[in-house]
């Protein structure tokens, strides 16, 4: 791990912080339609996972997944233009925020239904065992996906035919306005994998350097052929599940302690705490930041509409 490296997480957290602070004004000016669920706080998991992972990997998403595909390389001028539903968009403007993918890169794409990519996750890993390609398959989802049935039945098959797949178990303790302790009758999420015969591990997600420990970990077991592991990570979204939502479901106190628990800020402080970081480079990484977020505004903005033309492409019916 290298100051480089770590300097690199740093300004990824920001880029994906000051993404989706502007995609929420874009949306509340009016500027793009339809909805967004913005993934601010949860940014240590998404940069700590993907720190680990090598070319090709698969990655899974949900809804709140812009910072997933930042975090893992993807383009933020092709992740905007998306949003704007333009042609230039990762997914030709079809998908909008919560459906872009780039195959090539193993991005198997964001996904409304809750659950939805896990099984395609675990698909993805069991097509790497039979290919015997050596790629594992990453898959994020939030505490109400495992709730859900395909949650259970992929983790049974990993479990059983012990796949080389991580399940990233986003734990912001709300599944829209329901808070966990009222859906789920245990108090670790992790502890699931028991059922299914690999490990759950319990890790502060809002540590960037302890999400990466326990993703090493998981990853180098994937890799080695000893099947799953479940990682639960602890942490919260900032704002509302999705636009417009007034949070009427929580309190201030509890926001304002998990403030206190911020994953840049803290990420930060260790850095400053290293010698890697003063405020001539942080203002710099964060300038930085800010010019990838505007770039990727005007790009998408000066992209064109997907041609009415191509509308019956990539129909099935
Ligand atoms: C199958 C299905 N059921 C319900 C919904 C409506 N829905 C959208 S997001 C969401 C909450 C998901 O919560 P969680 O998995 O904890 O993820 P988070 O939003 O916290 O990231 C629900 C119920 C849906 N999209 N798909």
């Amino acid at each position: 791990m290298t100051t480089q490296q770590m300097l690199n997480w740093y300004r990824t957290m920001l880029v994906m912080r000051l993404f989706e602070e502007k995609v929420e004004r874009l949306f509340s000016d009016g500027v793009i339609r339809g909805t967004t669920h913005p993934a601010t706080g949860q940014e240590a998991v998404a940069v700590g996972v993907c720190s680990v992972l090598k070319k090709g990997d698969y990655i899974t998403s949900t809804h709140r997944g812009h910072g997933h595909f930042i975090a893992r390389g993807g383009d933020p001028r092709r992740i905007m233009a998306e949003i704007f539903g333009k042609a230039t968009g990762y997914s030709r403007g079809r998908g909008g925020s919560q459906f872009m993918a780039d195959y090539r890169m193993g991005f198997l794409g964001g996904n409304g239904i809750t659950g939805g990519s896990i099984p395609i996750a675990t698909g993805a890993a069991l097509s790497a065992k039979m290919k015997d390609t050596g790629k594992i398959a990453v898959c994020f989802f939030g505490d109400g996906a495992s709730n859900q049935g395909t949650f259970h039945e992929s983790l049974n098959l990993a479990g059983l035919w012990k796949l080389p797949v991580v399940y990233v178990c986003e734990n912001n303790l709300y599944a829209m306005s329901t808070h966990v302790d009222k859906a789920i009758p245990i108090p670790y999420i992790a502890d699931r994998a028991a059922s299914y015969g690999f490990p759950g591990v319990v890790v502060d997600g809002n540590d960037l350097l302890a999400v990466r420990e326990v993703m090493q970990a998981a990853c180098i077991r994937a890799r080695n052929g000893e099947g799953p592991t479940l990682v639960e990570c602890k942490t919260y979204r900032h704002s509302g599940h999705s636009r417009g939502d007034q949070r009427i479901y929580r309190s201030r106190e509890e926001e304002a302690l998990w403030m206190t628990r911020a994953p840049i800020r803290r990420f930060r402080a260790v850095l400053i705490k290293r010698g890697a970081l003063n405020q001539e480079n942080d203002r710099h990484l964060r300038r930085e930041a800010r010019a990838i977020v505007t770039e990727a505004v005007r790009f998408a903005k000066q992209s064109p509409d997907p041609d009415p033309a191509t509308l019956e492409e990539g129909v099935f019916a």
